[in-house]
């Protein structure tokens, strides 16, 4: 019996710790082949970002034509008001190799006159839609009531004058404008319906800046484009890559309108006013030479100082004002947009596996500037330039969340729904917004109706070139970026302002939200528009 139950006792035993051990082995070697794969793909991802080298997309371009220069457009002044008259209307415009394309313009083919206008200056503008479709025109990064934004609820049919009108408010800035329709921004800027508006107010006036308009201080819009076989412009709403929409990305710059561009400056300081105003595409602008310029205004105004540089990133939809420097020079110099690289060298290498590189590792030229001689002396630039009072994070009555979705279709997992307010904000408040990037790449966001500032990046301090006031902020895949903002005085229960993505392909698929600045107490933050203001492009569909 003893000797049974001795042989019985290890037969069990066995049996017991068998099927642990091959589980303990299994996870092991599972956990190693992994730790080894992790390893190897860091290791490879670091060889890789040391050694790949940027793609000069047009390294070959035969620099030929002149930068054309977006006309200053002449208001009339009727009793206090300066009046601009503007229409959207259909044209051709040969950009490039003889070959006509079929384009849109405000009072011209493609894109618009500039409008200036004062702090304090009263203005109208009678906007008429000569185009096939509707539209609307919305005033980037403007403090005005909601009615006059310009965004999705104030449509515009062929045919119809829009005549919105208010007060200047806001500081000497670098604005635009562009069509704000739903679900159709995209095809419309891209068409050619975008316009710089600059505000001067007595500060600027008072500064020492280059500023003859098209002389020393000259407007950028940076585009890129796609062009087909017979010269038209190619566009797809749904173009997309491995890691989702990447928004319509073309492989040809234009600058106001100009293709393969070069422009004559007198040889001292020059202002550039840059403007993104492409649909999806970030650059990273700088010159050929790495040499320095500076920094002096950001999407919303002037910077307390100008900044010293050598790259500098716009995402669409943002501006910024930079001077450079070319007295004494005599040979040309080329703006150029040089690669822009994934921090996250491991995600740059899946990226690149997985050909979802978008507009990174690209360099481009974009520009020629060709100094002339000049007797004029260049002026010292201005160590002050601007007071701009910091908002304490303690002064935000309250802080909202909006998470950018993975997939870029949504902010806080909804959709653009043209009836339904997002969110309710009170006059004047003063709020952080926290913005979460949650998505495997980045998006600029924009805010209407308030130029804000970034508290912090991650927890990170903003650098010293966006201390300024903002109105479209990029932010990276992973990373939260903390803003904070007053709201308006005006009070409109009916009509919202949008914040978006400005990637207009993600803004369009519906990354984009509606607010309503109210002292009326709305507490159902589900709050539907009256049926009147339901617009034919509306989908309620995509409410999930
Ligand atoms: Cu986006």
């Amino acid at each position: 019996m003893k000797t049974v139950k001795k042989v019985q006792i290890p037969k069990k035993s066995l049996i017991n710790t068998n099927p642990k051990n091959r589980l303990k082995k299994a996870v092991f070697l599972v956990a190693g082949s992994l730790a080894i794969f992790v390893v190897l793909i860091t290791v490879l991802a670091f060889i890789f970002a040391e050694t790949q080298r940027p793609r000069f997309v047009n390294r070959d371009l035969l620099i030929q034509n002149k930068l054309l220069i977006p006309p200053l457009l002449e208001p009339r002044v009727i009793g206090q008001e300066k009046v601009f008259v503007l229409s959207a209307e259909p044209g051709e415009t040969v950009f490039r190799d003889g070959k006509p394309t079929n384009t849109t313009g405000y009072n011209g083919a493609y894109l618009g006159p500039t409008l200036r206008a004062h702090k304090g200056d009263n203005v109208r503008i009678l906007l008429t839609n000569n185009l096939s479709q509707p539209i609307t025109t919305h005033w980037h990064g403007m403090h005005l009531p909601a009615i006059m934004d310009g965004g999705p609820h104030q449509e515009i049919a062929p045919g119809e004058t829009w005549e919105p009108r208010w007060t200047i408010v806001d500081e000497a800035a670098t604005r635009w404008y562009h069509p704000h329709l739903l679900h159709r921004t995209g095809e419309q800027v891209y068409s050619g319906l975008a316009g710089i508006f600059i505000i001067d107010d007595d500060n600027s006036d008072s500064l020492k800046l280059p500023k003859e308009y098209g002389v020393d201080d000259l407007p950028l819009i940076v585009q890129d484009r796609e062009f087909s076989r017979d010269g038209q412009f190619v566009y797809e709403l749904e173009r997309k890559d491995a890691l989702g929409h990447t928004g319509m990305l073309g492989n040809v710059i234009l600058v106001n309108g100009t293709y393969a561009p070069f422009v004559d400056v007198p040889a001292k300081q020059i202002r550039l006013r840059v403007l993104n105003a492409s649909n999806a595409r970030r650059y990273n602008f700088g010159f050929e030479d790495g040499r320095t310029f500076y920094q002096i205004a950001t999407d919303g105004g002037l910077l307390p100082s100008p900044v010293a540089r050598t790259r500098m990133m716009l995402a669409p939809g943002e501006r910024a004002e930079i001077i450079i420097d070319l007295s004494g020079e005599t040979r040309p110099l080329t703006l150029i947009s040089d690669a822009v690289h994934e921090e996250n060298k491991v995600l740059r290498f899946v990226r690149t596996i997985l050909r979802a590189e978008r507009d990174e590792n690209q360099v481009f030229k974009i520009l020629e500037l060709r100094p002339q001689p000049t007797v004029e002396v260049t002026e010292t630039l201005p160590k002050l330039l601007n007071s701009v009072e910091r908002l304490p994070a303690a002064s935000a009555v309250r802080t909202r969340r909006f998470t950018l979705d993975p997939g870029s279709r949504s902010i806080n997992g909804r959709r653009m729904d043209h009836q339904y307010v997002n969110e309710v904000i009170h006059p004047g408040d003063v709020e952080i917004w926290e913005i979460i990037n949650l998505s495997g790449v980045y998006h600029p966001i924009h805010i209407h109706a308030v130029q804000f500032q970034i508290l912090d990046r991650s927890g990170s301090p903003p650098a010293d070139y966006e201390l300024g006031w903002k109105d479209t902020v990029l932010i990276p895949n992973g990373q939260t970026v903390r803003l904070i903002m007053r709201f308006p005085e005006h009070s409109d229960a009916n009509s919202p302002y949008m914040y978006h993505c400005h990637i207009l392909e993600h803004e369009d698929i519906g990354m984009m939200g509606q607010f309503l600045v109210t002292d009326e107490n709305i507490s159902n933050k589900k709050l539907y528009l009256e049926p009147a203001d339901r617009g034919p492009e509306s989908d309620p569909s995509h409410t999930p």
